[in-house]
């Protein structure tokens, strides 16, 4: 951590304790308050400020007349991969989002099947850490409910996300990955529509999943399966995600 990000941290931890900070005070390290916390904060910094920020608090949520008159598309916004274009062919048809790994009861869902599970719309803004933002409004199946169905095991830490696209043209696809815990927040949706269409494929056809505390590079498009894992040193390179592999993005994405 550099010495400004220490300090951000722990700005944090002061501000979700309560604790009073003081002008000009720059040792919060030094404030029984902090100290306390960051004794009980043994994971990496992540963990620490995950386990301060209360479980469900939610994104702020926008109103219609908030929506940006166009949704920037972004990264894959085409997908040419073998799988992806079979699915596009006839209208998604085919499309079966499977849900495996570390579960008592593997699942193969269709469109209309993820269209009939219990769903959520949000209006939210979308923020990319290349710089730039959008509001829109998504309607998805609630993911907690929906991987709860399929009954992970009590080994399952992480859900990580596999999609058909590639953006450097061989075999890596892109992916991402969360904590299980995160797929339970009430704003944690897999989109099938953006502002009351369909979803199109420059924003993630037929599927994409939306989880509004986080960063752009964690709203995995063109959804194939999810599965659930222990750990993520088995996927990818390790880091949990295309972008963290590829460009040493932060794994957390928290905004
Ligand atoms: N499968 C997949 N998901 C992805 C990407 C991608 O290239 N492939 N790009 C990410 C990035 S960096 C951003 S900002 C958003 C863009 O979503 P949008 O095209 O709906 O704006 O998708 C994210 N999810
Ligand atoms: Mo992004």
């Amino acid at each position: 951590m550099s010495k400004s990000d220490r300090r951000r941290f722990l700005e944090k931890l002061a501000l979700a304790s309560g604790a009073v900070l003081l002008g000009g005070c720059d040792r919060l390290d030094k404030m029984p308050a902090v100290q306390a916390l960051l004794k009980r904060a043994d994971g990496p910094t992540d963990t620490a400020l995950h386990a301060l920020t209360p479980e469900d608090s939610l994104a702020q949520e926008f109103t219609e007349a908030d929506l940006s008159p166009v949704f920037k598309a972004n990264g894959s916004v085409n997908p040419k991969t073998p799988e992806y274009l079979a699915l596009l062919q006839n209208g998604f048809a085919d499309y079966r989002l499977q849900v495996r790994g570390l579960v008592r009861t593997p699942l193969s869902l269709s469109l209309p099947e993820l269209r009939a599970l219990p769903s959520r719309t949000q209006i939210t803004r979308h923020d990319c850490v290349e710089g730039w933002s959008c509001i829109g409004k998504w309607k998805g199946a609630t993911l907690g409910p929906l991987i709860d169905r399929a009954g992970p095991l009590p080994e399952a830490r992480y859900v990580v996300f596999r999609c058909a696209d590639s953006l450097d043209g061989d075999e890596n696809r892109y992916y991402e990955s969360i904590y299980l815990h995160e797929a339970r927040h009430p704003q944690s949706i897999l989109a099938y529509e953006l502002n009351d269409a369909a979803l199109d494929v420059p924003h993630g056809a037929p599927l994409r999943l939306r989880v509004e505390r986080k960063l752009g590079y964690k709203q995995a498009k063109y959804l194939l399966a999810i599965e659930l894992v222990a750990d993520l040193s088995g996927i990818g390179q390790g880091n949990g995600g295309y972008w963290e592999d590829d460009q040493g993005y932060q794994w957390h994405g928290g905004i």
